[in-house]
């Protein structure tokens, strides 16, 4: 009985996310590509960033209140928005003086 629940909980996770639009942010060298990110206004995304480096990294952004580390050579998955159109801007924030960049919903 637990695992049909669990198995059902699964498909209507998998069905939801297949319908959001991806981006991806790549860390290398401390800096983010691109810096300036992008996205549709109004529209939940799914927001990839993967990180190259061989140290750690945070994604931190206190206008999208996210906070998150990614672990060297590894990646994480964020969902964001709907946001309003404007500018969001976010920071790694182990090396906040090189890596940092804007999401633009627009
Ligand atoms: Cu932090």
């Amino acid at each position: 009985m637990a695992g049909l629940t669990i198995s059902t909980i699964f498909l209507s996770v998998n069905t939801g996310f297949a319908e959001v639009p991806e981006f991806r942010l790549i860390i290398k060298d401390h800096l983010f590509e691109p810096t300036q990110l992008e996205i549709p206004a109004g529209e939940k995304i799914k927001l990839i960033v993967e990180n190259q480096d061989v140290t750690p990294e945070e994604f931190e952004s206190h206008s999208l209140n996210r906070e998150k580390i990614i672990p060297a050579k590894g990646k994480i998955i964020l969902f964001l928005g709907p946001l309003e159109k404007g500018t969001y801007p976010f920071v790694g924030e182990f090396h906040e003086e090189s890596a940092k960049g804007n999401i633009i919903a627009k």
